[in-house]
C-alpha cells in the first residue's frame, strides 16, 4: 500500500509515523508512507495556505489552491489514488471494516485539515471518502490520519510479524479482547488467574473465550448482537441477559 499524507505538519506526522510497527513496515518497503508539506505547494512568498470565510465568521479556512496542487503532484508522480481521503468530523465514522477495506486499497491520499476546515469545493470534487474518527472536534486532521493509517498499515499483509495476531483478530472479530498478564505470577499479591499457569492450552482458550464473551456483555453490550458467537454460545448468553445475571455488580 503507498499513502500520501497532505499536512502543515509533515514533522508531526513523520515523527508518529517512524515509530513502531508502522515505523518498522515502512523501512522493511511492505509499505511506502509519505508526508508531504502543503506549503511546499504554495507559490506566495508567505506560503499562504489559509485565508478568510466567505459569508464571515471567525478564524480561517484551508485555500483550495495549494490542496489541489498537492494532489495533483502526487497524482502525476504516483498515478491516480485509489481514494482521496479527508479527515473530518462531518465523516463516517472508522470501523474496523472501514480500515480492512482500506488496507486492500493500492494507492491512498490522506488530507488533514486545520483551522475552520477545507474549502468545500476541494471537499466536493477532490476528496472520495469523508473520515472521522470519533464525535469530538480535534484542532486538526493530522491526529484522526495517524489513527486511519495506524489502524490500516497493521492490516496490510506482512507488516504485523505475526500472522496469527492479525488472523485472530478477524476470528474474534466483534468481540472484546480477553485480560492479559505476564510474569511475575504474583504482583502485590495480585495472583494471575490460575488456569493461565496450568499449561492446558484448551481450558486456556475456554476461558479466554469466556472471559471475551464475558467483558463483551457487561461494557459494550451493543456489540452482542453481531458478535461472533456459536449457537451454544449464543444460548448461554441470552439465558444470563434474561435471568438477570449481568445485573449483579460482581460475578463469580
Ligand atoms: C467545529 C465545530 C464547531 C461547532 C459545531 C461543529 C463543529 N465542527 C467543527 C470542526 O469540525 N472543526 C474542524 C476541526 C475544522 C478542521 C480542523 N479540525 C478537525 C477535526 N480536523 N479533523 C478533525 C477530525 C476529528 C475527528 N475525526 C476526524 C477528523
Amino acid at each position: 500500500m503507498i499513502a500520501d499524507v497532505i499536512t502543515i505538519f509533515p514533522d508531526l506526522v513523520e515523527s508518529a509515523l517512524a515509530a513502531g510497527v508502522v515505523g518498522r513496515a515502512r523501512e522493511r518497503g511492505v509499505v511506502d508512507l509519505r508526508v508531504r508539506d502543503l506549503r511546499a505547494f504554495t507559490d506566495d512568498r508567505h506560503r499562504t495556505v489559509d485565508d478568510v470565510p466567505y459569508g464571515g465568521g471567525p478564524g480561517m479556512v484551508m485555500k483550495p489552491e495549494p490542496i489541489w496542487r498537492a494532489v495533483e503532484a502526487i497524482t502525476a508522480e504516483r498515478g491516480p489514488a485509489s481514494a482521496v481521503v479527508l479527515m473530518s468530523p462531518q465523516g463516517r465514522t472508522l470501523t474496523h471494516a472501514m480500515a480492512d477495506a482500506m488496507s486492500r486499497l493500492d494507492r491512498l491520499v490522506v488530507i488533514c485539515g486545520r483551522y475552520e476546515g477545507v474549502d468545500e469545493r476541494v471537499t466536493e470534487t477532490l476528496v472520495t471518502h469523508e473520515v472521522s474518527i470519533g464525535d469530538y472536534v480535534l484542532t486538526g486532521g493530522e491526529l484522526p490520519a495517524l489513527v486511519l493509517l495506524d489502524a490500516v498499515t497493521r492490516l496490510v499483509p506482512g507488516v504485523v510479524g505475526d500472522a496469527g495476531s492479525v488472523e485472530i483478530d478477524s476470528f474474534v472479530r466483534g468481540l472484546l479482547d480477553h485480560p492479559h498478564y505476564t510474569r511475575p505470577a504474583e504482583f502485590r499479591g495480585l495472583k494471575v488467574p490460575e488456569v493461565l499457569l496450568s499449561g492446558n492450552h484448551a481450558a486456556i482458550d475456554s476461558w479466554r473465550r469466556e472471559q471475551r464473551i464475558r467483558r463483551t456483555c457487561e461494557r459494550r453490550p451493543e456489540l452482542m448482537a453481531q458478535a461472533d458467537l456459536t449457537d451454544e454460545e449464543r444460548r448461554a448468553y441470552v439465558a444470563r441477559s434474561t435471568t438477570g445475571a449481568d445485573d449483579r455488580t460482581e460475578e463469580e
